[in-house]
């Protein structure tokens, strides 16, 4: 197949699911048209299989803002008629799947071109059920041809919101290859000097995911007495708020922000727990990255987390913001090696069993087969 693929580049975990997707399928044979704004941060090679189409923005005095869904639009549709794509497949609802929509419209004179829109998290929890958005993401699900949301909690949340349920549950997906435990001993060295135990987060620091959250279990953990370092991998707005309540704690010391990292499985592969108090999660990736690298995950149950970590057999699961409860789980994990390694072992089948590439890719697969033949929601749009 020839498979147009648009995303966020730079950030969020549906620009990192959908580039890891066009590159699993481009190692199955297909062909793949990455259709975005710039090079998709995890798309590190391209090939004659994995190719990448910039939307590129004209820039004109009258307007204030630049007209980004346009611009893709016109993209979308170039491409599906230079490269005769057989379908495109969005990531994120907004304004993705516009957009595809309008380039579906506009080349509707010669020929169908099929829309799959995924749904990912906060397109629908937080930016769709939004009442200026609403009408118009419902739109963008609705008109598509096929529509897959990455949990059952998502496919849930769409239904009540945007009262609609033609969606096909395809969850994320990890790489057993590239995700197992590779331990770099001078990277933990530099983490972890003394081999004092050490937390993990990773994320885009966005309020949603509560970075200062980890600063608050750390401090619980080390008052237990336990020697105790923290990573935290990644950037965003959160950043400079649990740097400063670290410095306010004094425990900066004990503390490490790497800011964005090209690799993070090697900062999983030298931590011992990964910590992810999210306020909201609709699949939570970081989550499946680290429980294939052997690492017990701390979150919080909400969203689609609770279908990714087992509480009590592959993590431990708390309330949003009972950071008492999640450092007294960290203290039992770190203060019991063989505990902590076995719980990290069930951990990485847990997560390969369900949720390997060699599973789920091929679900995407017979979806795309699906809607070519015509058996997609409505398919007469
Ligand atoms: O919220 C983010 O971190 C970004 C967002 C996205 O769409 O880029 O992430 C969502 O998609 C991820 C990949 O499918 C999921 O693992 C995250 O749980 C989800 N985030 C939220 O629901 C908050």
């Amino acid at each position: 197949m020839n498979i147009g693929i648009t995303v966020y580049p730079t950030y969020g975990g549906s620009g990192i699911v959908g580039s890891e997707l066009g590159k699993e399928l481009a190692a199955r044979g297909h062909t793949v048209h990455f259709i975005a704004s710039a090079l998709p941060t995890r798309l590190t090679e391209l090939s004659e299989r994995v190719r990448f189409h910039e939307v590129e923005m004209m820039s004109y005095p009258l307007f204030e803002h630049q007209p980004y869904t346009l611009a893709l639009a016109t993209k979308m549709a170039d491409v599906a008629q230079t490269e005769n794509l057989d379908l495109l497949h969005v990531h994120y609802a907004i304004p993705h799947s516009i957009s595809a929509i309008l380039a579906r419209e506009s080349l509707k004179p010669k020929r169908h071109l099929p829309v799959i829109t995924t749904l990912h998290g906060t397109d629908i929890t937080l930016v769709g059920a939004d009442r200026s958005y609403l009408p118009i993401t419902r739109y963008g699900i609705v008109q598509s041809d096929g529509v897959t949301a990455i949990s059952n909690y998502l496919k849930e949340a769409t239904r009540e919101i945007f009262q609609f349920d033609d969606i096909t549950v395809i969850p994320n997906f990890v790489c057993e290859h590239d995700y197992q435990r590779q331990p770099d001993e001078s990277l933990r060295q530099s983490l972890a000097p003394a081999n004092e135990p050490l937390l993990v987060h990773v994320s885009n620091f966005r309020p949603v995911k509560r970075p200062v959250d980890c600063i608050e279990i750390l401090a619980r953990v080390l008052q237990k007495g336990i020697k105790t370092r923290l990573v935290m991998v990644g950037d965003g707005s959160e950043r400079t708020n649990a740097e400063h309540r670290a410095r306010c704690l004094g425990i900066f010391d004990s503390c490490t922000f790497v800011g964005k990292q090209p690799r993070i499985v090697d900062y999983l592969s030298v931590s011992d727990v990964l910590l992810l108090p999210s306020e909201q999660e609709s699949f939570g990736l970081a989550a499946l990255e680290a429980m294939a690298c052997e690492l017990p995950v701390i979150a919080s149950r909400v969203g689609g987390i609770p279908e990714v970590v087992t509480d009590g057999e592959t993590g431990y699961l708390s309330e949003v913001g009972d950071v008492e409860k999640m450092a007294n789980d960290a203290g039992r994990l770190l203060t019991d090696d063989k505990f902590r390694h076995e719980m990290g072992k069930r951990a990485r089948e847990s997560a390969l069993s369900r949720y390997r590439t060699d599973l789920i890719i091929p679900q995407y697969i017979n979806f795309y087969e699906k809607i070519l033949a015509g058996g997609g929601a409505e398919n007469s749009k």
